[in-house]
């Protein structure tokens, strides 16, 4: 009896967790978030339907163990069969629990490596954008734009402005014309880094002297966040990653603005001091 409670506890839970992966979030983290954040761009989408696939794949598998033990816990134990067979081989079997899991390996690999190379780079981009990492900032560059750069800092708790988020919002988001294929270029300028924005599917490593690439297309104009996920130093969790997507002409409009607001800035060594003894 109690195998049978802790088989359908677990049932149980394994349909919770299916259940959740495919609930809608916002493109930020919420309070008490189960799952994943809603999908902003085709990436992130495949990235979904991979992830479910392999949540059934998981989920059917554990539970098929689960009840193969549990049919022998019961069915050969002690009472029942007290003079147990001496069996070593079956060759049926063997080939089965061989071939089996090679074809689920198989039908893993064939979508994730699809899906790694559809990932890798965009064969028509639209535009490119260079992300630099430092202690504890960001740094984003717009090389066809003129070239300008600027520092995306994050937002300290005590200069909030109402609406704006704690440890997500900063002063200079990444502004980026929505509906485009957009190159994004990631290097780091000190330590690894790691640009994560859960929304749009994308988490590339910022490493010292080498150029990573990936790219997004975010289908809906709106902001969204993301964190370094690498532990890069003492203010790792406040460098949060902020992306505005507006429609391409208010992007024009503003690539005006920054490219004149921005243009004596150097944005990409200048390492604020401040930040560090924040
Ligand atoms: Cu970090």
């Amino acid at each position: 009896m109690r195998l049978a409670t802790i088989f359908f506890a677990f049932l149980g839970a394994a349909l919770a967790v299916v259940g959740l992966a495919s609930g809608a979030w916002a493109a930020e983290p919420q309070p008490w978030q189960l799952g994943m954040q809603q999908p902003a761009s085709v990436g992130k989408e495949s990235l979904h339907s991979l992830h479910n696939l392999l949540l059934w794949i998981i989920t059917i598998t554990t539970i098929f163990v689960l009840a193969l033990l549990v049919y022998v816990c019961v069915k050969f134990r002690a009472d029942k069969n007290p003079n147990p067979s001496k069996t070593s081989h079956n060759t049926m079997i063997e080939v089965l629990w061989t071939v089996i899991p090679v074809v689920i390996l198989v039908v893993i690999a064939v979508p994730s490596f699809r899906l790694l190379y559809f990932l890798d780079r965009t064969p028509n981009a639209d535009m490119t954008i260079k992300v630099t990492g430092h202690q504890w900032y960001w740094n984003y560059g717009y090389p066809d734009h003129g070239d300008f750069a600027f520092d995306s800092y994050m937002i300290p708790e005590n200069e909030l402005q109402p609406g704006q988020k704690r440890l997500l919002d900063v002063d200079n988001p990444l502004v980026v014309p929505a509906g485009k294929n957009i190159r994004v270029l990631v290097v780091g300028s000190d330590v690894l880094h790691s640009w994560l924005v859960p929304a749009l599917g994308v988490q590339l490593y910022t490493v010292p002297g080498r150029t990573n690439e990936t790219w997004f297309n975010i289908e809906e104009p709106g902001v969204y966040y993301g964190q370094c996920n690498q532990i890069c130093g003492v203010n790792h969790a406040y460098m949060p990653v902020a992306i505005r997507a507006v429609p391409e002409a208010e992007f024009n409009a503003w690539v005006e603005k920054a490219r004149e607001e921005f243009a004596s800035k150097d944005g990409g060594g200048d390492v604020k001091v401040a930040n560090a003894a924040r």
